[in-house]
């Protein structure tokens, strides 16, 4: 194994065009957070690098529609996205942004010498342009009819409604979304890495140097190889972003998941001016980076061959961990549907429950495979786990010593088995723990953590030293002093995943603590004054959580509602040509209800006498759900007098009654405008 003297970790820089939400939390930033605070307990150079990513096209639509500048919308998202990660203890050495001057000047110059060398192809070809916006559209932002579903608002790259995938030339009646106009096709120049060079060596790179990669990463990896890479467009018609650095470059900028990436290095240029590239291109430097699952070929394909193109000794990444989604109430976190739990609101309706989320996060984070967030499974893990077992066995440890000790450390005397044998677990879990972060596994890593929990809450429970108090002080003094060396324990073992319970219990045990601290069974000397006991979890009650379900309800219900008018504005397309002879063959007549009745067992169906002009009959109808008996009678409809009789639930129907129905299956009858006589003929 390679030795390492220093770790650089990014985590992906998020679109300032929204805020975070818990799939983001999940994916990347609460994993990467535990990964650099065990690092730092352990003691080691560690450097963790984020910032918002701010250029891109949603970024430009967004201003668009709320008729600001993109400055203004990443002024905004970049502020909203930097103050939940501080409220969520994940700590940064610098959360910088990709509208900086240093970022500018850093993705410019590395654009520069990649053309200077060479190393771009130029290629023209036909682009989507809306000649009203008067700028180049991606297929994301061409909407029209579907040609398979005839869905309305299809996207050029895809019908939501049928999921099928589509080119925005298959689009009937294709729109800009920007201006609404007609989209037209331009020509284009742009430049491209090509990234077939590159494959051989990112074959040996990954596919035979990084076996050990996360098998979602490593089989993406592998599958975006064996498809054959292709040139890659560097840069965008647009006039948000970092310019095309030359001549001729008019209304070009760097496209966004070429500059992001560089802002990993450019935000490390910023808080290190004099060092960086100690973090860059020093050879013993591990870089790792965390990113979703929809980062992965960027991060493992194209910015290592940009890295590659560029030269200059720059360090690739040791490892890429990625997870899969989180969902949310058995639904995809959605930003554009508000279907989502956001960090800023989190932190602001459960203040002091930060550890609450960082904990149910890992513990049910979707490393392997999606996974679901429940609020109601928050709630239990937050009251069963943290408060219940860890909270429980600290706050009765303390109790007890400030009861019966003055909140001194009492000494320990002889230990039995039993004392010598949870001890004796503390130092296989930790190595268990270890191994697990190492490995990029959090989850598992978390229920080692817990366990050392477990083993306190039952020890104290064995050993009850509340009743072994009446009668041994001598044996409640070694059972306390147990517990609270366990208790040093946990605020070390935690650290990483619950850090501002950890910091409490920190200053409870009045001790500053490292990782190598774990398991040494003697952190808390004898004789030493504790602090006061706080509260290290609060039980989350069904108040709070009913309040953020009655939240997803409402969002639920409106989503329903929306997508119900949506339907119902659906036309069903034109049916095949007749003649007039075929119309003229249909006898349409008025008639009016004489009395109605539902038919029995059914939903649906209603039984109609009607009078038609010509005779009275029975008329057997669907239309029980859109009406009940009463609210025909009397009524004057118009109805299919010659249809062929059937018979519907053994009663003769003879004829037919005209309804329209709309998209969404809601019917109405027809009635003229004003009241005729019985069988007048329509047509
Ligand atoms: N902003 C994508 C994302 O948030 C992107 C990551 C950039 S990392 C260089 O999914
Ligand atoms: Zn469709």
């Amino acid at each position: 194994m390679k030795e390492f003297k220093r770790t650089l970790v990014t985590a992906a820089l998020p679109y300032a065009n929204g805020p975070v939400h818990i799939g983001h939390l999940a994916g990347v930033y609460v994993p990467a957070d535990i990964y650099v605070r065990y690092l730092r307990l352990r003691g080691q150079d560690v450097l963790f690098v984020c910032g918002s990513d701010e250029h891109g096209v949603p970024i430009t639509i967004k201003a668009r529609q709320q008729g600001c500048t993109p400055q203004d919308i990443v002024d905004r998202y970049h502020n909203i996205i930097d103050g939940s990660f501080k409220a969520l203890g994940i700590n940064f050495d610098i959360y910088g942004r990709t509208s900086s001057k240093v970022h500018e000047k850093n993705a410019s110059d590395f654009f520069k010498k990649l053309y200077d060398e060479g190393k771009f192809v130029t290629k023209e070809s036909e682009q989507y342009y809306d000649p009203e916006a008067k700028t180049f559209l991606a297929d994301r932002y061409i909407v029209g009819t579907c040609p398979k579903c005839g869905a309305e608002g299809a996207y050029g790259d895809q019908c939501e409604k049928c999921g099928c995938t589509l080119s925005p030339e298959e689009l009937i009646n294709p729109k800009s979304k920007l201006s609404g106009a007609e989209p037209i096709k331009k020509k284009t120049t742009h430049w491209y890495l090509p990234l077939q060079d590159y494959e051989q060596w990112l074959r040996e790179w990954i596919l035979e140097g990084h076996k050990e990669w996360r098998p979602n990463v490593y089989g993406q990896v592998k599958s975006w190889l064996d498809g054959g890479l292709q040139p890659r467009a560097v840069t965008r018609d647009l006039d948000w972003g970092v310019p095309v650095p030359v001549e001729g470059a008019d209304g070009k900028v760097l496209y966004v998941w070429f500059d992001a990436p560089i802002g990993y290095i450019s935000n490390t240029i910023e808080l290190l001016p004099d060092s960086w590239e100690q973090w860059w291109k020093s050879q013993d430097t591990k870089l790792v980076h965390f990113i979703g699952k929809d980062n992965i070929v960027f991060h493992c394909i194209v910015f290592p061959a940009m890295l590659k193109a560029y030269g200059d000794g720059f360090v690739l990444p040791e490892n890429v961990p990625s997870n899969e989604f989180l969902n949310l109430e058995g639904d995809k976190i959605s930003t554009s549907r508000n279907w989502a739990v956001w960090a800023h609101e989190y932190v602001q309706d459960f203040p002091g429950e930060e550890d609450a989320l960082r904990y149910v996060l890992t513990a049910n984070a979707p490393e392997t495979k999606d996974n679901d967030f429940s609020w109601k499974d928050f709630q239990a893990r937050n009251n069963s786990e943290l408060v219940a077992i860890f909270g429980n066995f600290v706050n009765r440890a303390f109790v007890l010593t400030h009861k019966y000790f003055g909140g001194q450390v009492p000494a320990a005397g002889e230990l039995t088995d039993a004392d010598r044998e949870a001890l004796a677990e503390i130092p296989a879990l930790r190595a268990s723990l270890e191994k697990n972060i190492e490995g990029y596994h959090f989850r598992e890593a978390l229920k080692d953590a817990m366990s050392i929990a477990r083993v306190g809450n039952k020890y104290i429970s064995d050993a009850e030293p509340w009743k072994v108090a009446k009668t041994d002080m001598e044996r409640t003094a070694t059972i306390l002093n147990v517990c609270l060396q366990i208790c040093a324990d946990l605020a070390i073992a935690f650290e990483p995943f619950t850090p501002f319970a950890c910091g409490r219990l920190k200053e409870m045990l009045g001790l500053s603590l490292v990782w190598d601290d774990l398991g040494r069974c003697d952190l808390v000397p004898a004789g030493h004054q504790l602090g006061a006991a706080q509260l290290l979890f609060a039980k989350i009650e069904d108040e709070a959580i009913q309040k953020q379900l009655d939240r997803l309800d409402a969002i639920r219900a409106e989503r329903e509602a929306a997508a119900k008018a949506e339907a119902a504005k659906q036309v069903a397309p034109q049916k095949e040509e007749i003649t007039f002879d075929d119309f003229q063959k249909m006898d349409i007549r008025t008639a009016t209800v004489l009395a109605a009745e539902r038919v029995p067992k059914t939903d649906k169906l209603l039984k109609l006498s009607i009078d038609t002009g010509i005779d009275k009959r029975t008329i057997v109808s669907g239309i029980a759900e859109y009406y009940a008996p009463e609210d025909m009678v009397g009524k004057q409809i118009c109805i299919l007098a010659n249809l062929a009789p059937r018979v519907i639930r053994g009663i003769e129907s003879k004829g037919m009654i005209l309804m329209a129905r709309q998209g969404d299956g809601k019917m109405r009858f027809i009635t003229p405008q004003e009241a005729l006589s019985n069988g007048a003929e329509i047509g």
